[in-house]
């Protein structure tokens, strides 16, 4: 039997922990500590995730073990096709226990609550103390963020938590305590149409597969084949100094109009100015708070203007921080949420790509080529139609955590179930994000070469999102005439003639009755 002191502490670490300064690493010494990281099947099909995203989190976590070998950390790397892999994570823990015998276990907390439930079973399981720390990556602890939301539940709006993480983290504020420009908030500057001769984004950087990328790309080719989206070109950052040097590309060339252009939609330009660190932020390989005071300082050098800085931060330390609160808060039952009733299957097209309305083609083609959609087509395209469709919010939910590579439970499910899809009764959003074919018109280029015409309200080649619109307005009435947001919409309403609001109705039924719904396969 090994004295207490020759045992080792078992650091598992998981997909999404890729930080040399994690809790459960700082403090420790080299030679008393196993590191533990895992690639197994059921975190790899649980959902028949993008290919894309598969081979980002095996490429990074395969990089990020050897950066800690070469640091002479000892790591046990299970990779997927070794023999005797157990597929889960409890079962590869086990495993470990029984080859390192260590005197405890230490771990951060999982990203996702179902795999936080397996977490907390391994006290019991093993014979050992397991110590399971707060991911103190994040800048508002779970714990800060429920007492926060107690006693306000019907008041939990990101704006007042922005404020407070704003002070809290000392960003863009000024020493006598007001915030830096003059506001908190620059959310009417970032809301600019991408100009009539378009709009010129530098590219940017992408990164070439190394020797373990393109092993890990064979792997998944063929052992996921059968899941969605391309693998033929894979550019995503996968280290801490790639994701690095996409974030300086971002804050030296995008960042300035990253505000004004925030909400634009230009057909095939998938990037515009947007930072796409979202992958590289999620994994731990950037960290949220560097990245906020590198961009505030190029503010205060007068290299950045406001609203793009501002809008930037929100973004990380308000919607990102906010989302995370507010998942952890709402678990388990947001993921079954469904206050509108939405029954409707995920139509095949979201799968296909094939459909006529060209705003929806783009945004899958750019989700299928790239594993990314930037936040106003997730938002306003995808997600508005999946709203006036009345998608079924669990077939949805599928659908946004397997083609995204970004996409991990805690901040798809929030996206999806409360801000899209109102699924959670307007906790989250005050009013549904329900917009007709103007909206798309106003802040793309989409409607000009649309078989659909977006000015044709209802009828034979009228734009589907125009009487979708109506249609969901018309049978949500008993629950939407009483917020203010949105009470007006229904004088409109009221204002035109019963044959008007016939054709709507005939018009988006028609619409409804056609589209072939794509079934469980793809996803699950
Ligand atoms: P930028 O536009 O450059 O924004 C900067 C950063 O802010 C992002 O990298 C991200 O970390 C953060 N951020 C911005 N908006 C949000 C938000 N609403 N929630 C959380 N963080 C935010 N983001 C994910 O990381 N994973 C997801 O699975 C995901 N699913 C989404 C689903 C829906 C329906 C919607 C509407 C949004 C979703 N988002 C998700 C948020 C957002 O769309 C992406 O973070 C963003 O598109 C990533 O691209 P980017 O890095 O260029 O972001
Ligand atoms: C998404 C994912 C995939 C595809 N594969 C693994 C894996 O093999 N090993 C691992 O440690 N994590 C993986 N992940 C991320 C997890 O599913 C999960 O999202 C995070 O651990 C957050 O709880
Ligand atoms: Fe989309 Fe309608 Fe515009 Fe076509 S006309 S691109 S369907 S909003």
């Amino acid at each position: 039997m090994p004295s207490e002191k020759d045992q080792p502490i078992l650091v598992p670490i998981l997909g999404d922990q890729l930080t040399r300064t994690l809790a459960s690493l700082r403090g420790r010494t080299k030679d008393d500590t196993v590191v533990l990281m895992m690639e197994v099947m059921d975190e790899a099909t649980y959902v028949k995730h993008h290919k894309q995203k598969i081979v980002l989190i095996f490429s990074a976590m395969r990089h990020f073990a050897a950066e800690l070998e070469d640091a002479g950390w000892t790591v046990d790397y299970v990779r997927l096709d070794d023999d005797g892999n157990a597929g889960s994570f409890t079962g590869e823990v086990a495993r470990a226990v029984e080859e390192h015998d260590p005197r405890a276990i230490h771990v951060v907390e999982a990203g996702e609550w179902r795999v936080q439930q397996q977490m907390e079973e391994w006290a019991d399981k093993f014979d050992c103390e397991v110590e399971i720390l707060p991911d103190d990556r994040f800048v508002c602890p779970i714990a800060e963020f429920r007492e926060w939301a107690d006693g306000r539940e019907a008041h939990l709006t990101m704006e007042s938590f922005y404020r407070d993480m704003r002070r809290k983290t000392g960003l863009l504020m000024n020493e006598d305590g007001k915030p830096a420009g003059g506001d908190w908030n620059f959310d009417k500057d970032n809301r600019e149409p991408p100009p009539k001769d378009g709009l010129d984004p530098p590219p940017r950087p992408t990164f070439e597969p190394d020797d373990i990328t393109r092993e890990v790309i064979e792997l998944v080719e063929d052992r996921f084949g059968d899941h969605f989206g391309s693998l033929e070109s894979f550019e995503w950052p996968v280290t801490r100094d790639q994701a690095e040097k996409a974030a300086d590309a971002f804050l030296s060339e995008r960042l300035e109009k990253f505000g004004p252009y925030e909400d634009a939609m230009v057909h095939g330009q998938d990037d515009l100015y947007h930072s796409i660190l979202s992958t590289s932020l999620n994994l731990g390989l950037l960290d949220p708070i560097d990245l906020c005071e590198r961009a505030e300082k190029l503010y205060r050098d007068g290299k950045a203007p406001i609203n793009s800085v501002e809008g930037f931060v929100r973004q990380i330390i308000g919607w990102r921080e906010y989302i995370r609160g507010f998942y952890w808060y709402h678990m388990p039952h947001l993921q079954k949420a469904n206050a509108l009733n939405a029954q409707r299957g995920l139509p095949e097209f979201f799968w296909t790509g094939e459909t006529d309305m060209r705003c929806l083609a783009d945004c899958i083609r750019s989700t299928r080529d790239n594993a990314h959609a930037h936040h106003i087509q997730r938002l306003m395209v995808l997600g508005n139609f999946c709203l006036l469709a009345g998608i079924d919010p669990s077939e949805v939910q599928d659908w946004y955590l397997v083609v995204y590579a970004d996409a991990y439970e805690w901040v798809e499910l929030p996206n999806v179930a409360a801000m899209i899809l109102y699924a959670d009764g307007g906790k989250l959003a005050t009013k549904p994000y329900a917009a007709s074919g103007n909206y798309i018109n106003k802040m793309s280029d989409y409607c000009k070469e649309c078989t659909y015409s977006v000015s044709k309200k209802t009828g034979e080649g009228s734009c589907p999102f125009n009487s979708l619109y109506w249609h969901f307005m018309d049978r949500h009435r008993d629950r939407l005439e009483s917020n203010h947001r949105v009470g007006r919409v229904y004088a409109t309403w009221d204002r035109m003639g019963d044959e008007k609001k016939d054709a709507y109705r005939d018009t988006a039924q028609a619409f409804l009755d056609g589209l072939t719904p794509a079934g469980p396969d793809y996803a699950r």
